[in-house]
């Protein structure tokens, strides 16, 4: 399998707790190297288009408010099998449910509170990627 490339953020709940070198550790530990991150303060609108596909979710603007309320850390990750590795490492969105080890069950206040996104799919990881990141950020 060809080196593939993953869309991170490190969310509020985790930056506001400085954690942001420890979940970092964690991703580093299973081999996936950090190739862009930037820590910026996300604006509604981006928030909203991030989150598009959860529009109609009753906890969409509860996601988006969390977003926006301090400052959060985007990442591009890049290894062997990359999207599937991270979400792995991630662990269950509910971390209630996240096996030991992963970067939810560390660290993950709850299930909207948890810590960390990656991209789900080949197709979400380039568009998320492009929505923060232009081709000259990335060092691979
Ligand atoms: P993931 O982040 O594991 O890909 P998702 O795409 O289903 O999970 O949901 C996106 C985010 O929305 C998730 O990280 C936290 C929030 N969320 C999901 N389900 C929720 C729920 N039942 N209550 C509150 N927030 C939720
Ligand atoms: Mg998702």
């Amino acid at each position: 399998m060809a080196l593939e490339r993953t869309f991170s953020i490190i969310k509020p709940d985790a930056t506001n707790r400085n954690l942001t070198g420890a979940v970092n550790a964690v991703i580093e530990k299973a081999g996936l190297r950090i190739v862009a991150q930037k820590r910026i303060r996300m604006t509604q609108e981006q928030a909203e288009t991030f989150y598009a596909v959860h529009k109609e979710r009753p906890f969409f603007g509860e996601l988006v408010s969390f977003m926006v309320s301090a400052p959060v850390v985007v990442q591009v990750l890049e290894g062997e099998n990359a999207i599937a590795k991270y979400r792995e490492v991630m662990g269950a969105t509910n971390p209630a449910n996240a096996a030991d080890g992963t970067i939810r069950k560390l660290y993950a206040l709850s299930v909207g509170e948890n810590s960390v996104h990656g991209s789900d799919a080949p197709e979400t990881a380039r568009i998320e990627i492009a929505q923060f990141f232009a081709g000259n950020e990335i060092a691979g």
